[in-house]
């Protein structure tokens, strides 16, 4: 177990505040949730004020105190509270208990806040969990359907808690599980009249929008004269049926919660969530429906230009250690580039996700390229300079020597020839001179090609036939040092031309193997919800209620196109 990772918050905090009509993520517990590495379990408690939800989230933090119970409701910032615990039961992952603070509460009545409080908790959390008092009401149904029609998507899992139950729980005299009690209050009523429908709307939208539900129901936990001071008393002052529902409750919870997710299995982290929680407070403020797709797309451009960095900061720090300038032939630098290259690709695919057209991975490439271009530069010149400096430690002497008239004497100039090419042989032996070796002596001597010249036209020792055979000699010897030079840099080019087609196919292999990892994730994912979908619509059939079991049908096969038509990506 790693230790060091494991959160210590000796209590709540509040997370999102809602003053005056105005939502605001706090920026201290940002800070804790950007501390948070491991997975996060979020399980998240929406419901009236004053219905014990409060006490319920201290059970599953395992402690006594923690969110402050009703007697303080007053005090007490209106919106969502956070509590990250490691988790009791699912090692490496963090617990983070979302409590929502006066829903429903008349004198800090606000029911759009209300609302959004609502939506966000849904939207953060992995389980969500309503509590109410008594039974399963229409009030409920109403306030609950309501917010599936704020956000989009949902994927938490929704546990319904009830408070104070005193049914007995039968049908047709016979006994039913909480779980059976849930279903029959989601069912639905025969009938077209206006009372019927308003009936009917919340529950076929609660179904649709959870498609698995789980319902845990609670006795009063103490007389009532107790209830006001519920969490001074003892273990044994309790109603022992409250206690074990409770242990139930939260051995459920910590056995069936899951990691939150994001679309294509992105797990989600405190840096994560604490985007999301951004996103969604910033989609509110400006006026826009929190949107789960639009959260991701931001969480995924924050990533994906990490992720770009991350790559970059690899390579720089691959061809730094490796590459010593000048290499001996470009090739040599080019294949330290590709294998850097491959390794920083590597690390980008890893840590991307929908990297919309990808413009992340498109950027990375240019960033690439420019870099091996700079080492491509930067070679010539470290290859240029060193052998600019060797040659004239080299060839020095022999100029001092020219200036000083050693060879302006009869037979001069073949001792110059001579001398030179002992020279040229000298500098050839040297080793690790770079690219730029024979360019550079090649305009070296280019540059002292009339000092030759005129030692050649005065020296009297040859006759002007042998002058003239000279000369000619010469400019072969250059053409052909020219000509070599073009071939040199075909060559080169060829190679550049080569290493930027290998880069291309580089970038589009990994790309293409983790399209297709995530495009099986997709499908899968897909299945699962249509699966779900199709639940539904059985059951709706069986229920009686053909019509909204076709409307479902065509949303499932609508889905189900969609998949087909598969999601296109242009390739770089
Ligand atoms: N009747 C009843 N009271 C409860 C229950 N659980 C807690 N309480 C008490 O109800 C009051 C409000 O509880 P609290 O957890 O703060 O409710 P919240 O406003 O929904 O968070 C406190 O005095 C608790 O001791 C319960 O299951 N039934
Ligand atoms: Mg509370």
């Amino acid at each position: 177990v790693d230790m060091a990772s494991e959160i210590h918050m000796p209590g709540p905090v509040c997370l999102i505040e809602n003053i005056n009509g105005k939502l605001t993520a706090d920026q201290e517990a940002l800070k804790i949730l950007s501390a948070v590495t491991q997975p996060v379990v979020v399980v998240a408690i929406v419901g009236l004020y004053r219905t014990g939800k409060s006490y319920l989230m201290n059970k599953l933090a395992g402690k006594k105190k923690g969110f402050s119970l009703g007697s303080t409701v007053q005090s007490h910032t209106k919106g969502i509270w956070m509590w990250c615990v490691p988790h009791p039961s699912m090692p490496n992952h963090t617990l983070v208990l979302l409590d929502t603070e006066g829903l429903g509460d008349v004198e800090k009545g606000d029911n759009q806040n209300d609302s959004w409080i609502f939506a966000l908790a849904i939207l953060l959390s992995s389980t969500f969990v309503y509590n109410s008092m008594g039974t399963i009401n229409q009030q409920a149904m109403d306030q609950l359907h309501y917010v599936t029609e704020l956000t989009d998507r949902i994927r938490a899992t929704f546990v319904w808690t009830l408070r104070d139950f005193s049914l007995e729980l039968e049908a047709n005299g016979q006994p039913i599980t909480a779980d059976e009690y849930l279903e029959l209050s989601l069912k639905l009523k025969k009938g077209t009249d206006q009372k019927t429908q308003s009936f009917n709307y919340p529950r076929l939208c609660i179904r649709k929008f959870f498609p698995k539900t789980k319902c845990f129901i609670f006795d009063r936990p103490a007389q009532r004269k107790y209830l006001i001071k519920l969490e001074q008393l003892q273990e044994g002052e309790l109603n022992p049926e409250f206690v074990e529902q409770v242990m139930e409750f939260c051995s459920y919870i910590f056995s069936h919660s899951k990691p939150k997710t994001l679309s294509g299995n992105i797990i989600v982290n405190g840096p994560r969530l604490e985007s999301l929680v951004l996103t969604y407070v910033n989609a509110i403020s400006s006026g826009d429906l929190p949107c789960m797709e639009n959260a991701v797309l931001a969480l995924a451009q924050i990533e994906n230009s990490a992720a770009v960095q991350k790559a970059i900061a690899h390579y720089d720090q691959q061809m730094g250690q490796k590459v010593q300038l000048p290499t001996e032939t470009l090739q040599e630098l080019l294949d330290l580039h590709r294998a850097s290259e491959r390794e920083a690709i590597e690390i980008f695919i890893k840590s991307s996700f929908k990297d919309v057209d990808q413009k992340f991975q498109k950027d990375l490439g240019d960033q690439l390229q420019a870099k091996r271009d700079d080492y491509c530069k930067q070679n010539v010149k470290a290859s240029t300079d060193y052998c600019e400096a060797l040659l004239r430690d080299i060839f020095g002497p022999l100029e001092e020597d020219v200036k000083q008239g050693i060879f302006s004497k009869p037979g001069g100039y073949r001792l110059f020839i001579q001398k030179k090419q002992e020279l040229k042989n000298k500098y050839n032996q040297v080793p690790r001179k770079g690219i730029e070796a024979e360019e550079t002596m090649r305009k070296y001597l280019e540059s002292k090609e009339d000092v030759a010249d005129a030692l050649l036209r005065t020296d009297q020792s040859l006759t002007e036939k042998e002058k003239e055979i000279e000369v000619e000699r010469i400019k072969a010897e250059s053409a052909e040092a020219a000509n070599k030079m073009l071939e040199e840099m075909q060559k080169k080019n060829e190679q550049m031309m080569e290493q930027k087609e290998k880069s291309y196919q580089e970038h589009v292999r990994q790309l293409t193997e983790k399209m297709e990892r995530d495009r099986a994730q997709l499908l899968e994912e897909q299945e699962r919800t249509i699966a779900l979908k199709l639940q539904e619509q059985q059951r709706l059939l069986e229920e009686g209620f053909a019509k909204e079991s076709k409307k479902l049908q065509n949303e499932i096969e609508s889905i189900q196109r969609r998949s087909q038509r598969g999601s296109q990506c242009i390739i770089l």
